[in-house]
């Protein structure tokens, strides 16, 4: 067992436990909790609160809200899925395994699910504790910038504008950068802010979360070609996904493997510069790469 391996089995047990506490904590109608909690305990990779913590475990920093900060993460994240799941969107029936969420509470209860969890997040980053002000207020801007019109939900409609008309590779880049990596990359900066790291350090982990966020992306294009059954399934018969602007559709399977790789690549290059020493997070950007689902 690898020690990646070992520390996903020790983390996520405990990444979900912090998810169903901070639902649990919510007074809000029993229905709403439920739906939101359906998609939340669904299962799901959980990259983004993993990303945090190794990044931690890199700086070798202890911090006892990183979980906290991960599970909110976490939330914003499944709130983007269950509206990129609804029929105005991507219209999916199946996610993580399970019936979408709109399949199972209806449209309505669906969007409002998504917005009970992307707004908890933000009350979630207000209350920590163990937080000097100054850096919650600056976990909050730049969440809310990650997860905005300046990063996923604009990303989002520049995805939705790219449908049906050939995009080039920059244009795919951009939307990439905004709709997936964006959020990526704050799980990433989120751990250097919790670490208080000096300004070179925190460069070079933005560095690490831009190329990584990028690799994460273009693998998850290449799944769609020649991923597990569950993968394939969630494309096939989709009328759009033979014209999808993605990165094998511009470059090639080849060409597209290319890309990530040397995005993998500038990832590591950016960790060196801060340590010599590879460690988790090293691991955890080489399973984005190899990674079946
Ligand atoms: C609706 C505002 C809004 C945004 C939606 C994230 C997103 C934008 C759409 C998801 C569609 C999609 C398949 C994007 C490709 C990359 C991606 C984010 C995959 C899903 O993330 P994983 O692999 O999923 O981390 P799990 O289920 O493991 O959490």
């Amino acid at each position: 067992m690898t020690s990646f391996q070992s520390f996903k089995e020790y983390y996520v047990p405990k990444i979900d436990q912090q998810l169903s506490n901070q639902i649990l904590s919510i007074e809000a109608p029993v229905i709403l909790k439920e739906a939101m909690n359906y998609s939340l305990a669904a299962g799901g990779k959980r990259v983004r609160p993993l990303f945090l913590l190794a990044v931690l475990d890199f700086l070798k920093v202890k911090h006892g809200e990183a979980l906290a900060v991960g599970a909110t993460i976490e939330m914003v994240h499944t709130y983007s899925l269950i509206h990129d799941d609804l029929p105005s969107m991507d219209n999916d029936d199946f996610r993580r395994g399970k019936l979408t969420n709109h399949k199972v509470y209806g449209e309505a209860l669906a969007i409002l699910a998504g917005d009970g969890l992307l707004t908890y997040s933000f009350g979630a980053l207000a209350r920590l504790k163990e937080v000097p002000a100054e850096n919650k207020l600056e976990l909050i801007h730049l969440l809310s910038k990650a997860a905005g019109a300046e990063g996923m939900v604009g990303g989002q409609v520049l995805d939705i504008e790219s449908e049906r008309k050939k995009v080039t590779v920059d244009e795919l880049e951009t939307i990439h950068i905004n709709k997936t990596g964006a959020l990526l990359s704050f799980s990433i900066e989120a751990g250097a802010i919790l670490a208080q790291v000096d300004d070179n350090i925190r460069k070079a982990l933005t560095d690490f979360g831009f190329h990584i966020g990028l690799a994460f992306q273009i693998q998850d294009d290449i799944l769609d070609i020649e991923g597990t059954t569950e993968e394939l399934g969630k494309t096939a018969g989709k009328d759009v996904a033979s014209e999808k602007n993605t990165y094998p559709s511009l470059l090639t399977l080849n060409g597209a493997k290319d890309k990530r790789d040397w995005h993998y690549d500038q990832a590591v290059l950016s960790l060196r510069q801060i340590s010599d020493e590879p460690g988790i997070l090293d691991e955890l950007a080489a399973y984005i790469v190899n990674r079946h689902n």
